[in-house]
């Protein structure tokens, strides 16, 4: 019923003066535009602006924000009138941002945050069985900025501060400026009778492992609007195989009481992520009744788990501590990336992109994703997927690199509401891992006002005191951590809590509180080996950018542009200088000549560092309990640090990701004498044994050397099993080692000696034979006589999955991968080979 409005522009203050508000306006001639949705979208449907990611099309909606927009729907309430002791609440679940709300030309109210819903009790106000009319304005957002405000932030973009609403729409280092604007999530009619369910909260409170029992809470609250009568509350539990139900009655006659169940479940069948168990989920039903009658029901999907965050000193390193999340008892290393709002138009993603981005993460082996503090808070679909795929969830809350105005009351009041409403929404959710309280503030306050301790951080009001608060009092199980990164001797430290490695990419020398900032972003300054260095407990974002796959860039380039540094592929780079990512290559590839090899060497930089990396941070387990890389996704087309591009497609890096992460990994760690270490790293709860072979090999395919390790690791623990002196393997510039599995324990790994710019390889053409195993899936042979470096197979469209991809070739070892297209169907021809 609320799906699709009429949209039109006016001059700020013209909506109103020419009585867009009253009933008997005449919109005939408005555009059409969907709900849940945006005005940018509506406005491309209807044909008024082009596609803004083409080219440099974003500049020419800058327009957009300085008009004001109006929503219009007729709508039939199809219902016999109310009963006593019902009401009706108009619930609009996302309005983005400043809108004044009309009823049949009566003005509801106002509303000025796009993070939690706007509510109107419309009881008296609706026209039951008759025709309704709802307009809305939304006003240009700066102008709530108020230019006399004492307040001077600082970040980019800093006019967003003021407002709850997505920050990244006002542009970022990897997104346009296109601040959305329109009625962006669901807008629905909820018809109560006497007391409603306002939320309920499912938590483990304790597994006991040896009865195999766990005790488990359901604390629902609610509200009596038109009763003081007893109420009462049914939980059932149910999960495979069994059901248990609790009934309560609720004697108080306070408006907002609350009842918990504490429910015993034998044989609790636990919620793991996926590299560790099952998932495993339960029905939860709230159902609220009165004299027999059922006024409200809830259900929610839960699952059974502990988690905590050992915090603990670290005893191996002192003067440290831990920081990591232990899942059910068992501390775990948490592999996953940063996670950015899936399209810069974020009222209207279909739940496909979801599922495709998510699913795409647990192939890669991921086990937490960050939901950054610059976006939105996400839609239901993400976190429901999440629980069904055993993904955690580190969610921030959202403040992004900026000073925020705390000393504003009605300011922090939207916050405390926020807080509030988001808490009880996300609470239940067994991927829900962590409450962080924003990207960046207090560690890059602490940058420019080094030499200024005296000077708080603009926001800790909120990250100090509301968000905690209202995170225990709304939650209470899931951990709070005040920012990211946080902690320690700089709020980036290496010794305690979570750390952004920006040393590596942006040039930022680590720091202590009290020390000038250093940058150096010279090649030396910016390169991945610095990775080595960092001896951080979680790393929370590091990264570096790498270009999409040529169909993305032929998708949104005009052709006449498709060069390095031309003046569309840079307005689609949005870090500056331009020239960061040249920085990088020249010390991995090289500069790039053309844009083939621009592509493949800016591939080839980001997948190599963050192999680099990872494989420290994994070694580095326990005291390193965790990488999340920046970043997992993209907005729009553009040149970032993403691993997978706005459509989908995987770069190198994420194909090398998925093997670093793989959950038993076997590395080399080069040592400064020259000689060398081998690793595994093992993060099962079991133990692995397994024999590795370990060859010096030339690329022309001969082998130097070779040797058989018998291994064992314990569970959950990362060990040294060989150490290779210098002299002992004779490093050089023809030759690689080759570290693989005899049974298939981990995935085979390299280690070169010298910069992939130095190898002296073979030129080689490797071989690929292509059959068609059924309409959605080929089966692709690859071989080479001598060593293939960089060897990827590409298809044109973007639901095309590769087993493996981005990988070496052995010489005369052949490689099968599995190619699936779920969505179109697939021929031979589909798909080229390439290669460096
Ligand atoms: C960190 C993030 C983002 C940013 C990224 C790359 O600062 O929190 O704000 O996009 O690095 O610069």
């Amino acid at each position: 019923m609320f799906e699709l409005w009429k949209l039109q522009d006016f001059a700020p203050g013209e909506g109103s003066a020419a009585g867009a508000h009253s009933e008997e306006y005449n919109d005939s001639a408005w555009i059409d535009v969907t709900v849940p949705g945006d005005v940018h979208q509506a406005l491309v449907a209807a044909g008024r602006i082009e596609d803004p990611f083409y080219d440099r099309n974003e500049l020419k909606c800058s327009w957009i924000e300085g008009r004001e927009w109006w929503y219009r729907l007729q709508f039939q309430v199809p219902t016999e009138p109310l009963q006593p002791g019902e009401r009706y609440l108009l619930v609009f679940q996302g309005l983005d941002t400043f809108a004044t709300v009309w009823l049949n030309g009566e003005r509801l109210g106002q509303h000025a945050n796009m993070f939690r819903e706007a509510v109107f009790d419309v009881s008296q106000k609706l026209r039951i069985g008759k025709q309704n009319c709802l307009a809305l304005c939304f006003d240009p957002p700066l102008h709530h900025v108020d230019p006399n405000s004492i307040f001077r932030p600082w970040g980019h973009s800093a006019e967003r501060v003021f407002m709850r609403k997505a920050q990244f729409g006002f542009g970022w280092d990897w997104g346009p400026r296109l601040p959305t604007i329109g009625i962006w999530r669901p807008v629905e009619l909820r018809r109560q009778n006497r007391a409603c369910i306002q939320g309920a909260h499912f938590f483990t409170l304790r597994i006991d492992p040896d009865q195999d029992l766990a005790l488990v809470g359901a604390r629902v609250d609610l509200e009596r609007f038109a009763t003081d009568q007893p109420l009462n509350v049914t939980v059932r539990l149910s999960g495979p195989g069994e059901t248990i139900e609790q009934a309560m009655q609720v004697l108080k006659t306070e408006a907002f009481p609350k009842v918990t169940a504490y429910l015993q479940v034998q044989h609790p069948r636990l919620w793991w992520t996926h590299d560790l168990g099952k998932p495993e989920l339960y029905d939860l039903q709230v159902t609220l009744s009165q004299e027999g009658h059922v006024l409200d029901r809830q259900q929610l999907k839960v699952g059974i788990r502990t988690l905590a965050l050992d915090q603990s000193p670290d005893p191996e390193e002192p003067g440290t501590r831990f920081f990591r999340f232990v899942m059910n008892g068992v501390p775990i290393f948490a592999k996953g990336a940063d996670w950015i709002p899936a399209d810069s138009f974020v009222g209207a993603i279909p739940a496909g992109r979801y599922e495709a981005l998510l699913s795409a993460a647990r192939e890669a082996n991921m086990n937490m994703l960050r939901v950054w503090g610059g976006g939105i808070y996400e839609h239901d679909v993400f976190y429901d997927l999440c629980d069904r795929l055993g993904i955690l969830v580190w969610q921030d809350f959202m403040f992004a690199c900026a000073a925020y105005p705390d000393h504003d009351p009605a300011f922090t009041a939207e916050v405390e509401a926020e807080a509030h409403y988001q808490v009880r929404r996300l609470r239940s959710h067994p991927c829900l891992a962590l409450w962080c309280g924003n990207n960046e503030n207090q560690s890059i306050h602490d940058r420019i006002f080094w030499n200024r301790p005296d000077y708080p951080v603009p926001g800790a009001l909120f990250y100090d005191h509301i968000l905690p608060q209202v995170t225990s009092s709304e939650d209470g199980q899931t951990p709070y951590w005040p920012g990211s990164p946080y902690g320690g001797s700089d709020y980036n430290s290496m010794d305690d809590g979570d750390r952004h490695d920006w040393w590596v990419w942006h040039g930022e020398i680590p720091r202590r509180f009290g020390e000038e900032p250093r940058g150096d972003q010279s090649p030396a300054g910016v390169s991945y080996l610095h990775y080595a260095e960092d001896r951080g407990r979680f790393i929370s974002e590091f990264g570096m950018h790498a270009a999409p796959v040529f169909e993305t860039l032929r998708r949104n380039i005009p052709a006449d542009g498709r060069y390095h540094h031309s003046a569309s592929m840079d307005h689609h780079n949005k870090d500056n200088p331009k020239d960061k990512g040249d920085n990088l290559m020249l010390t991995v590839t090289g500069l790039p000549k053309d844009l083939d090899e621009y592509i493949d060497f800016s591939m080839i930089a980001q997948a190599e560092g963050l192999k680099f990396g990872i494989e420290h941070f994994r070694r580095r387990k326990p005291h390193c309990s965790g990488t999340l890389f920046w970043q997992l996704n993209d907005c729009w087309p553009v040149l970032s640090w993403s691993v997978l591009d706005y459509y989908g497609f995987g770069k190198a890096g994420y194909f090398y990701t998925q093997r670093v992460y793989a959950p038993v990994l076997a590395s080399c760690k080069g040592l400064v004498d020259g000689g060398l270490e081998l690793w595994v790293t093992n993060d099962r709860l079991g133990e692995v044994a397994d024999n590795v072979s370990v060859r010096l090999r030339t690329f022309a395919g001969k082998t130097l050397w070779e040797e058989s390790l018998p291994i064992r690791v314990s569970a959950n623990t990362s060990s040294m099993v060989g150490r290779f002196r210098a002299g002992e393997i004779s490093p050089g510039a023809d030759r690689y080692l080759s570290v693989s599995s005899a049974k298939g324990s981990f995935p085979t790994n390299r280690h070169f000696f010298v910069p992939i710019k130095e190898l002296q390889r073979i030129p080689v053409k490797p071989e690929m034979i292509v059959a068609q195993v059924d309409e959605h899936n080929l089966r692709v042979e690859l071989s080479a006589p001598a060593f293939a470096y960089f060897v990827h197979l590409l298809a044109p469209h973007e639901a095309t999955r590769f087993s493996d991809n981005y990988l070496d070739l052995e010489a005369g070892e052949p490689c099968i991968i599995s190619v699936f297209n779920p969505e179109v169907s697939l021929a031979p021809e589909d798909i080229t080979l390439h290669w460096r």
